[in-house]
């Protein structure tokens, strides 16, 4: 057999188990074997040497021919068996896009949170301004700006998480009341105020008892207020809370800050007024404590009260929770029992 009938054949061959070969792996075997250095092309070129010079041409270039058929033919190869795999690939992690998804679940804000939300939107219509204090408070304004001075026999109505002498955990959202009225610039327009925010006192936790909770106050002065005014006020805010057919009632009561004082209540939410277990058959419920604020406040904080007059009311959210949802007991909004919490699930 001649050489050029040698390689003719070797190209048959070759290419007949390059069609035959499945995988990468038997084409690169294939690739070695036949076009590497001790493959048989390699040696028909090595062997050119011994060829007559009428002959080395033709077979030169009749073997690099061949080796280039060859390599063409296992690229193609390759690259159909790319092909063909990635297909498979796509096929495999192709999306089915009218599967049913995922439900992620969504968390809510706090039952407690939302009450806040709600009464702030209330007032800040009203064209009040939202306040934050501070947690960690000073006697000062917690309680002696209050007109509770050291040793005054009201200060038991708070019973009081000291931290020194001088510092508390403060007992009630009052103290941003002393706070905004010594910074307040009275020729810029009058004083009007809600401050949210968490509150503490050593009572022994209960049902309608926290030693910690939540209360928001509000704080309005200038000109000529009257207790009409505190009247129209919370009449509003509790029709907004409660329904539009509420109305409330004033009974006197006492708080050292204002003068006077009074305890507001609502009519009943559930029954209308006729008696339930929601206002205890009395037709109404205990809502907040509020009052005109006393001169000697309004005085201490640099307020002439021959000039100036407010009131001040002070309510407790969580308590209002309660109310409105039927939780009969205060200990749940503070546990966290998912359970619980995601019964209120509010605007998203
Ligand atoms: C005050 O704290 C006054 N600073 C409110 C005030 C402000 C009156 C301005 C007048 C003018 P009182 O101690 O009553 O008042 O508390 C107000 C509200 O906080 C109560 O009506 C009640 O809703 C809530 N509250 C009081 N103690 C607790 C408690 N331990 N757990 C849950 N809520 C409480």
């Amino acid at each position: 057999m001649s050489l050029q009938e040698k390689l003719e054949a070797l190209k048959e061959t070759t290419l007949l188990k390059i069609k035959e070969s499945p995988t990468m792996n038997d084409l690169n075997q294939i690739r070695v074997e036949v076009l590497g250095k001790k493959g048989p092309i390699t040696e028909v070129l090595r062997g050119m040497k011994d060829l007559s010079a009428k002959e080395r041409p033709k077979v030169g270039s009749y073997a690099n021919e061949i080796r280039d058929i060859l390599t063409e033919a296992i690229e193609e190869a390759k690259s159909s068996i790319e092909a063909a795999n990635l297909e498979k690939a796509l096929a495999e992690e192709s999306i089915d896009v009218t599967l049913p998804g995922k439900k992620m679940d969504r968390g809510t804000r706090h039952v407690l949170t939302q009450i806040m939300e709600e009464i702030e939107d209330i007032f800040v219509g009203m064209g009040y301004q939202v306040v934050e204090g501070y947690e960690v408070e000073k006697d000062h304004y917690n309680f002696e700006r209050m007109n509770l001075p050291k040793d005054h026999p009201a200060r038991d109505m708070q019973d009081t998480f000291y931290i020194s002498e001088e510092v508390l955990i403060r007992t009630h959202t009052s103290p941003v009341q002393a706070r905004t009225m010594e910074t307040h610039d009275f020729s810029k327009g009058p004083l009007r105020m809600i401050s949210p925010g968490k509150v503490f006192r050593r009572d022994t936790d209960d049902a309608t008892h926290s030693h910690q909770f939540h209360q928001i106050e509000g704080l309005v002065i200038d000109k000529n207020i009257t207790m009409g005014d505190l009247k129209g006020t919370l009449e509003v805010m509790m029709q907004k809370m409660f329904g539009e057919d509420r109305q409330i009632r004033l009974r006197p009561s006492y708080f050292p800050f204002t003068e006077p004082s009074v305890e507001v209540d609502v009519s009943c939410f559930k029954c209308g007024g006729a008696g339930c277990n929601v206002c205890k058959q009395t037709g109404w419920i205990e809502i907040l404590g509020a009052g005109m604020v006393h001169p000697n406040v309004l005085e201490m904080s640099g307020i002439d009260p021959t000039q100036y007059s407010g009131f001040a009311f002070g309510l407790g959210p969580d308590r209002v929770a309660m109310l409105r949802y039927g939780v009969n007991d205060i200990r749940q909004f503070y546990q966290n029992d998912v359970r619980f919490i995601r019964q209120f699930k509010g605007e998203q």
